[in-house]
């Protein structure tokens, strides 16, 4: 259908409404009702224009920086410039907007400012990445921008390019043409048209700027926090695994689903084993401290009195139980044998750092009686030290557990439950002054610190504070996790797929040589 039949086609359709409304205005003239007529319609465009006013002032497009939070200090210090970029564009023009070059320019700023953050000597932001990471943070960033886009820009899958470009021209004209009408209606009567331009203005011409410039901002923020967000994601190493493998390894690391809440009283806190690994993939639980510790006395006690039912395995250096935290977070809890009061030996301390470079939390059990806590203080610190070597993983969170505070003065008194942090009682008193030493001596290394008695038949402090601490940890041990998962898989499987390429070249070579030997003949 040409164009002129088309417009013909609209005149057609259109007519008898013109119609109508021309004898329809002509009538409440005529017959004077049109001064009644008037304020209701005037009524509606305003409360219009009210609405449309209220409803964009307020952006409903959703914030963009969203952030896992399974990121190191490093990715963090990345991320910070990543969100100053995206600030510093806060005053875009429309033109920047339709103009790809600004795109790839802004792009590869991001990506020279991200990759100093990792390798400070590299002048070029992609030497030290290989092809295929490239492709997958392009593919990440691209396929995060698009289900945003889809979700908040309505109709947007519609709009060619080229009709938005339209549109904000369509717009210009009409603000050339609202101009010159102006213009003349100032002649004729310049007091109120200069009135009716001013409310005008307030309205309608405010109305189009925001509702552009608040889509066209979002949209460029978007772009250079997902770009950015992935960018880090390149540049630690977390896209070697390829984007498959990616997003698989991140769904793994989610936290339960909501509907599994956490039991309201202690006594439905015990933990049930019943739920052992539907959920999300368990994380592990090491437990450090000196031999005699109480450490294994307080994992019989976080296991309760299903013990029975609960997986057990010795490996190397301890013991790993298999259960569910109430919440249904799956834990594989690795109980280890402890190191001797003079302090880990080498033998000692690689031990522990074996089981700490498997654990996403730590359990480090010191006892209330024993004050001199030098040994715990030189694994946190070589722990700390090991880690810093290796700014890709995190130091899992350090949770102390104070045991043996059954046997803190009054000695022959036992008499739970205590209420250490503000009861009254001479026992709660002392495990509150233990408690504030402990802290004390190991000041930021850990993160935080609870009482507990572990003795069989008196036990007290595991499900009222141990559990709650480790529940309160989780978040920050499933990023830890992540982080680990994707340092394994990363290393792991390089030499084979590349021993899987040799092979499917091999084989293309093969045919071809068969194909030429073939035609040969
Ligand atoms: N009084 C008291 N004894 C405890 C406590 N925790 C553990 N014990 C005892 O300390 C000894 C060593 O405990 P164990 O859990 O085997 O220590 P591990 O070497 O760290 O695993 C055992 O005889 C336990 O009964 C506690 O909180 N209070
Ligand atoms: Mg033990």
């Amino acid at each position: 259908m040409t164009r002129l039949r088309f417009l013909f086609l609209l005149f057609l359709f259109l007519a008898p409404f013109l119609f109508l409304m021309g004898m329809g205005g002509y009538y409440l003239w005529e017959t004077g009702w049109m001064f009644w007529a008037w304020w209701p319609m005037i009524l509606c465009l305003a409360v219009s224009y009210f609405l449309a006013w209220r409803w964009t002032k307020r952006p409903t497009l959703p914030p963009t920086d969203e952030r896992p939070g399974y990121w190191t200090d490093r990715d963090k210090i990345a991320w910070e410039k990543v969100v100053a970029k995206a600030k510093s564009f806060e005053t875009i023009t429309t033109d920047q907007l339709e103009d790809p070059k600004h795109y790839s320019d802004v792009a590869l700023d991001l990506a020279k400012q991200v990759a100093e953050v990792y390798n400070l000597d590299s002048t070029d932001p992609f030497d030290h990445l290989t092809l295929p990471e490239v492709l997958a943070c392009a593919e990440l960033a691209a396929a995060d921008l698009d289900e945003l886009v889809q979700k908040y820009v309505p109709g947007v899958h519609m709009l060619r390019i080229r009709d938005m470009k339209r549109a904000r021209k369509a717009v210009e004209w009409y603000k050339v043409g609202q101009n010159v009408y102006w213009a003349g209606a100032f002649f004729v009567d310049p007091i109120q048209t200069a009135a009716r331009y001013l409310a005008s203005k307030a309205m309608l011409g405010s109305l189009i700027d925001r509702l552009q410039s608040n889509v066209i901002l979002w949209f460029h923020t978007a772009f250079i926090h997902h770009l950015g967000r992935y960018l880090i994601e390149l540049n630690s190493g977390r896209l070697k695994v390829g984007v498959k493998r990616y997003r698989e390894l991140l769904a793994q690391q989610q936290a339960p689903p909501a509907e599994a809440a956490p039991p309201a009283t202690p006594e439905d806190a015990a933990l049930d084993p019943a739920k052992i690994a539907t959920g999300p993939k368990p994380i592990t639980l090491a437990v450090l401290g000196s031999v005699k510790a109480g450490k294994s006395s307080l994992v019989n006690a976080m296991l309760g009195r299903n013990a029975a039912t609960v997986d057990r395995l010795p490996v190397t250096g301890g013991t790993r139980y298999e259960f569910t935290l109430p919440g249904g977070q799956g834990v594989s809890i690795l109980d280890t044998s402890g190191y001797g009061q003079d302090g880990p030996t080498d033998e000692d301390f690689a031990a522990a750092v074996e089981a700490s470079r498997d654990a996403d939390l730590i359990l480090l059990v010191t006892q209330a009686t024993n004050p001199g806590r030098q040994p715990d203080l030189d694994l946190l610190d070589r722990l700390h030290a090991w880690f810093a070597s290796k700014p890709h993983l995190r130091m899992p969170p350090v949770v102390v557990a104070v045991s043996h505070i059954d046997l803190l003065s009054p000695k022959s008194e036992w008499n739970p439950p205590y209420d250490w942090q503000t009861g009254t009682r001479p026992k709660e008193a002392n495990i509150r002054e233990c408690l504030s030493v402990v802290k004390e001596q190991f000041g930021d290394r850990i993160t935080a610190v609870v009482p507990v008695c572990g003795r069989e038949g008196e036990r007290f402090g595991v499900v009222e504070w141990l559990v709650p601490a480790i529940v309160a940890h989780l978040d920050h041990a499933r990023g830890t996790a992540v982080l680990k998962a994707f340092e394994a898989e990363a290393g792991a499987g390089q030499w084979s797929k590349l021993g899987n390429q040799v092979v499917a070249g091999g084989k293309q070579v093969l045919n071809v040589l068969f194909d030429v030997l073939k035609g040969k003949k």
